[in-house]
């Protein structure tokens, strides 16, 4: 297994976890500068690099420190099925506290440990690439509501100061971290608070059977990523019993395929 104990004990039980620096500064460095220019001159880019996972962020899609703690919380077969990039000013935030409870009975976004294994659906990963303080605000979460049974009491969903929950809380974390978290975790982005922007990109993996998103990536961000990490948006689906012996969708299958679609074929 690749979470240590303690790690799978805090995910667990809190419903995130960081991995502090996991990238090193020329990788935090390069994608912060990409999402700069994916911001705000995408033109200096080429078409390929000009939104994430493309150029120096698809160093994120299968990051070994990151693939490894997916692999066992969802399993051995996943999808990237969400990526997006922020560049938060001062006073600008993602939005108010959402998710948590009851909504673990849901396949796609439910948490459960059986047999010792969690089985976690959706999961998001957000890559800091910057130095992250309490007092920045950064993304909170309502520790363990991912597996509450009773929907999110309004006595712990405000973020106003003097109001906040007992059981929100966040993390602090050097640039180059990556935090996990069960979608059914009740979580906000609330104001930012630094004068410098909070640059991060945020991923949403999920098993190869389940399909939630419809993919936004820009067809040429795609197409120019090598095949295996192309493999992340292979169609979700696990097997195919039109052939004999039946078909799995493996990641060895899709790279060693090149007919074989990637989920976005249909993309305008
Ligand atoms: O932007 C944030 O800090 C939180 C993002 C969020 O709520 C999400 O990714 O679902
Ligand atoms: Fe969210």
């Amino acid at each position: 297994m690749a979470m240590t104990e303690e790690e799978r004990f805090r995910f667990d039980l809190a419903g995130f976890l960081v991995r502090p620096a996991i990238l090193s500064k020329t990788e935090v460095e390069e994608i912060s500068d990409q999402i700069d220019r994916v911001k705000h001159k995408p033109e200096s880019l080429p078409p390929e690099h000009r939104d994430v996972p493309g150029g120096a962020s698809s160093v994120l899609i299968d990051h070994p420190q990151v693939v490894d703690v997916l692999h066992e919380i969802i399993g051995p077969d996943i999808r990237l099925e969400g990526c997006g990039c922020i560049w938060r000013k001062r006073g600008e935030a993602h939005g108010g506290l959402h998710g948590g409870g009851p909504g673990q009975g849901d396949p796609i976004f439910g948490y459960r440990v059986h047999n010792g294994r969690i089985h976690a659906g959706m999961v998001r990963v957000i890559f800091e690439l910057t130095d992250i303080a309490f007092e920045d605000q950064s993304t909170h979460f309502v520790i363990g509501s991912h597996k509450a049974n009773f929907a999110m009491h309004p006595d712990h969903t405000s973020l106003e100061d003097g109001n906040r929950s007992q059981f929100l809380t966040s993390y602090e974390c050097p640039a180059g971290s990556a935090i996990f978290f069960t979608e059914n975790i009740c979580h906000a982005g609330p104001e930012w608070q630094k004068d410098t922007p909070r640059v991060a990109i945020l991923h949403a993996y999920s098993h190869l059977a389940t399909h939630w998103h419809r993919l936004k990536i820009p067809p040429a961000v795609l197409a120019g990523l090598p095949r295996e990490k192309q493999a992340y948006f292979r169609e979700p689906w696990i097997a195919d019993f039109r052939t004999s012996p039946a078909t799995h969708n493996t990641a060895e299958r899709f790279i060693n395929n090149d007919e074989d679609p990637i989920d976005t074929d249909t993309f305008p």
